[in-house]
């Protein structure tokens, strides 16, 4: 119920700051900005996953999602291509899946997945009940029984340009202050040649996403670009970062028909 309410609360900030104090033209706003940001409709859930789930093994997950009086919810929006958008992540941070259940009816969503180490891990299912304006967000912490992976620490990056997939990623920040509008964007160049990225593909129909979590795995935050075309090979994203603390953000793009994955933490002064 917290993680709902400050769900809904980081969702309100955004996107009153999206359309209160910054500039974006409204073509090219992402259409949950230009909606009352309040029609979150409250919701339930209960998951089911093997009583002593493995790791390295395939673990059935099934989501089910209801409403407050425990009756079940029985038809959903599809945003961003998808009914159900689902991030698990282990209580370090350092491991990152962005999965897509599939929708059985009655309520009830549907994935098997494979946990890399025993730990524990959180997962994060973002649904939008028909009606909703935004998305509803229910979580759930999950123990998973193997030899665990030798714990990360979280260190803020020294510097946020990373290489992957031969990708090189470099992300900035317009300011970096805790409870203020900010915008954060990633320049993509080919590693080998420096040149410019121009053509990026949608992913789930956006340029890109961003995932942000505080380094307690508290705050989420599912951040979409501002604009979806003509800035490539620069995707421009906006929000606020509720609290100062060490995030862990992952933004994913999608090229050559490949999703990429590239992840920073960064260290958010107050103000
Ligand atoms: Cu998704």
């Amino acid at each position: 119920m917290k993680h709902f309410i400050m769900a809904i609360l980081l969702l309100s900030i955004v996107l009153l700051s999206a359309c209160n104090s910054i500039k974006v033209p409204k073509s090219t706003m992402d259409h949950k900005m230009s909606a009352t940001p309040t029609n979150v409709i409250p919701t339930k859930s209960e998951w089911k996953i093997a009583e002593h789930p493995q790791a390295n093994k395939n673990n059935p997950i099934s989501i089910f999602i209801k409403d407050k009086a425990n009756q079940p919810i029985k038809s959903f929006e599809t945003v961003h291509e998808k009914k159900m958008h689902l991030f698990i992540v282990s209580k370090d941070l350092s491991y990152f899946s962005h999965i897509h259940p599939k929708y059985k009816g009655n309520g009830e969503f549907t994935i098997s997945t494979t946990f890399p180490a025993g730990g524990d891990y959180k997962m994060i299912a973002d649904v939008t009940p028909k009606g909703g304006g935004d998305s509803s967000i229910e979580t759930h912490w999950q123990h998973v029984e193997g030899e665990p992976a030798k714990d990360e620490p979280l260190i803020p990056d020294q510097e946020l340009t990373k290489v992957v997939d031969g990708k090189k990623v470099t992300l900035s920040f317009s300011q970096l202050t805790a409870g203020e509008a900010l915008h954060m964007t990633y320049t993509i160049s080919d590693a080998k040649t420096n040149q410019p990225i121009k053509n990026l593909q949608p992913y789930l129909g956006a340029m890109g996403h961003t995932v942000a979590m505080s380094a307690d795995a508290e705050n989420y935050l599912h951040i979409h670009p501002m604009t979806t075309e003509g800035n490539r090979p620069k995707v421009i994203f906006m929000t606020i970062f509720p609290k100062a603390g060490v995030y862990k953000v992952w933004g994913q793009f999608k090229y050559n028909g490949k999703v990429f994955t590239v992840p920073f933490v960064i260290d958010v002064p107050k103000k």
